[in-house]
């Protein structure tokens, strides 16, 4: 039988961090629905990382990020297959003002109270790396988008800077 390959797609997640506070939204609908998590959504054919965290942090709650900073990616597997490769992105900044959308609710938290247990299960994995400023990668098995059955996740070092960037 011929062996189909199909690509994973690729995603972003763009967190504000400011004042000891961090900017998540609570999914109203779709993949997700119900946790809290950062705005992102899948990049399209032809937009960068960036272009598409910007894009979907202002479909989602109205404002324009500050500059963003690449922080991490994640490799999430489903039954086996590499589904979906999420890039993540943090800002300490916005203009104008942030709304409450179809998609999503704004809601701040302090950084020592984030809530893990309504967000996705990998998230209590690589959430504090973030929060102190590290860069990670992280792969995560799951069953049936249902429970983490393996992962890992680690920080990234130095020298694993991207070049020719400032991130
Ligand atoms: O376009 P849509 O809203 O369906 O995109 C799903 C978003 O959810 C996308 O930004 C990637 C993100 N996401 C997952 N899995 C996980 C996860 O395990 N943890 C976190 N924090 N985000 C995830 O798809």
């Amino acid at each position: 039988m011929e062996e189909v390959f199909q690509e994973p797609r690729v995603y972003t997640l763009l967190y504000v961090i400011r004042d000891d506070k961090v900017l998540l939204i609570r999914k109203k609908r779709g993949f997700g629905e119900g946790f809290f998590n950062g705005p992102g959504g899948k990049v399209r054919r032809g937009e960068s990382l960036e272009e598409a965290a910007r894009r979907e942090f202002i479909e989602e709650l109205c404002a324009s990020p500050g500059p963003l900073q690449w922080r991490g990616v994640l490799e999430f597997y489903n039954n086996g297959n590499l589904e979906m490769i999420v890039h993540v992105f943090v800002t300490d900044s916005y203009s104008g003002e942030l709304c409450e959308s179809d998609e999503a609710e704004p809601h701040w938290f302090p950084r020592d109270a984030v809530p893990y247990s309504k967000m996705w299960e990998d998230d209590r994995y690589w959430f504090p790396l973030l929060l102190s400023g590290k860069r990670f990668y992280g792969r995560f098995w799951f069953e049936n988008w249902e429970k983490i059955v393996r992962g890992y996740v680690y920080e990234l070092a130095e020298h694993h800077r991207l070049p020719d960037t400032n991130t």
